[in-house]
């Protein structure tokens, strides 16, 4: 590599996301709080801690008048985050529809919703939304240039902005610009339905460096790009008329260390020990999803189900603790998954339940993180089934909370959805499912509670390796040190 970042010390990297880490609302005095907003990317990156950020990003609310505006710039200034304001309309057009009706669901292989390209009063929807995520990204780019300074990294994330790296550059072709995307990105044939697909893929192009979790996903961009537009896949990227973008594969983490110290807190052990007594004479199964159809929720119920059909052995015996956070509330899809899911749960547990059981615990609602980590250190078997999912940071997190001393005894299991990122990471430790499969499912969860120590310990340890290996810190390192090192290429190609 011909940097690193700690050969550039003063340098400013500017972490832009939809959504700021830091969710805004007012308390009762009518004065603006921040929450951490929940889901992996914040995960992810508030685990990175050696470089200078500041975050570009929109605080999760629609703000109405100036003074609210003022005043909660003011408070997000002091968090080093700048905000940035969309309307309703837009939040409506661009984040709920375009970016979670459209590129979301294609993005997990779901083709967008048909709702989305009907006819609605002269113009289509799908104008319509399109035409607010150009107005967002725009919005964004404004955003950072005005607040960009000439050493700083400019590193942007996810689908939402995927027209940055084209209006950045425009303006600014020196910019270093970076796009890492947190999803999958599909096969060709898939991305392909997409009808504004070249358009997507020229802008995102312009960026110096694009990022993926694995190989597939990059391999897929790559062919996309190729079979859409006709340019030339590389190694090392996509050249159109000798301009190359990089393209790698650099795959996501924890923060280890806010684990492991929580871990080892007085506090945190006496949290365990409560939960163990709570649950004592069960054995403990946890899903912990964001409330999104990628996860696979009504998947896992069902397997759960047929599980509990076909052994009865172990009806008042095993617990499923199912914790799913609710969000992107507004959009019809993900109401109706929380109402099916509500329905399901009722029916297991009406079927299942007695006097003194109850099979499935659902909780709709965030976590804290002590809680958490408690609850992933006395899981005995943790569900992940993602119908598609990036990477999932769950499965992470559970293997560095299962780290027991002997007396504890042997660390819990992970059953792990194959369509998940995790799968090529973490799958060698752990029992690979197909969620699809309830049959398939059902009999892994059986494995799963009947593992032997010797091999519970062995596959844990395969895992536990990886996880401290591959670090929240570790992933924005080789990001931005490549980011560096492909900006300083192409500066040298062009004094050539
Ligand atoms: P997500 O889809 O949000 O992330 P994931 O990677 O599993 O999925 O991260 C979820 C995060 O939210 C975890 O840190 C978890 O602890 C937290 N979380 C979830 N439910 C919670 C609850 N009820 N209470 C408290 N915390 C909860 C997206 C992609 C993933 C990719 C990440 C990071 O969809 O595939 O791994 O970004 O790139």
């Amino acid at each position: 590599h011909l940097s690193t970042l700690s050969e550039h010390p003063s340098e400013n990297v500017i972490i832009v996301a939809n959504r700021l880490p830091g969710t805004a609302t007012k308390d009762e005095n009518g004065k603006w709080q921040l929450e951490v907003t929940s889901g992996g990317l914040v995960s992810g990156l508030l685990g990175v801690s050696n470089i200078t950020t500041k975050w570009i990003g929109w605080p999760g609310v629609c703000v109405e008048t100036e003074e609210d505006k003022r005043e909660l710039k003011a408070v997000l200034r002091e968090h080093n985050m700048i905000g940035v304001f969309l309307d309703e309309q837009m939040v409506a057009d661009y984040y709920n529809g375009f970016c979670n009706g459209v590129l979301w669901p294609l993005f997990h292989y779901a083709p967008p919703n048909l709702d989305q390209w009907h006819n609605l009063g002269g113009t289509t929807v799908a104008q319509t939304q399109w035409a607010a995520y150009i107005g967002a990204n725009e919005a964004f780019a404004r955003c950072i240039l005005e607040n960009y300074g000439s050493r700083d990294t400019v590193w942007l994330h996810d689908y939402h902005l995927m027209l940055c790296p084209a209006m950045l550059k425009e303006r600014k072709p020196k910019m270093k610009v970076g796009w890492f995307l947190h999803t999958p990105f599909p096969s060709s044939e898939i991305y392909r339905t997409l009808p504004v697909r070249e358009e997507v893929l020229r802008a995102v192009l312009k960026a110096d460096l694009i990022g993926f979790h694995t190989y597939d996903y990059v391999r897929h961009f790559i062919s996309s790009c190729s079979r859409i537009l006709g340019l030339e896949g590389t190694p090392h990227g996509v050249e159109d008329h000798g301009h190359l973008t990089r393209v790698v594969a650099c795959p996501i983490g924890i923060n280890v260390e806010k684990f492991t110290e929580a871990l080892k807190q007085d506090s945190m052990k006496a949290q365990i020990e409560e939960l163990r007594a709570r649950y004592r004479g069960h054995k403990v199964m946890l899903g912990v999803d964001r409330l999104d159809m990628i996860k696979g929720i009504p998947q896992k119920l069902l397997a759960f189900e047929k599980f509990l059909e076909e052994h009865e052995e172990w009806r008042e015996k095993v617990l499923l603790v199912q914790i799913a956070v609710p969000t992107r509330g507004k959009v019809r899809e993900y109401q109706k998954l929380r109402s099916m899911v509500h329905e399901m749960v009722g029916r297991i547990n009406g079927k299942f339940g007695s006097l003194t059981h109850v099979p499935i615990h659902h909780l709709d609602r965030s976590l804290g993180f002590h809680e958490l980590v408690a609850l992933y250190a006395v899981t005995d078997v943790a569900l992940v089934t993602s119908l598609r999912d990036g990477m999932n940071l769950v499965s992470y997190e559970f293997v560095i909370s299962q780290k027991k001393h002997e007396s504890e005894g042997p660390p819990g299991v992970l059953v792990l959805s194959e369509f998940a990122g995790a799968a090529q990471s973490l799958g060698a430790g752990s029992i690979l499912v197909n969620p699809w499969n309830a049959t398939d499912m059902a009999q892994s969860i059986q494995e799963a509670l009947t593992m032997g120590d010797d091999e519970r310990k062995e596959r844990h340890n395969v895992n536990y390796i990886h996880v401290t290996k591959h670090t929240a810190q570790s992933w924005a390192d080789n990001f931005i040190t490549e980011l560096n090192d492909t900006h300083i290429e192409a500066d040298l190609r062009d004094r050539q």
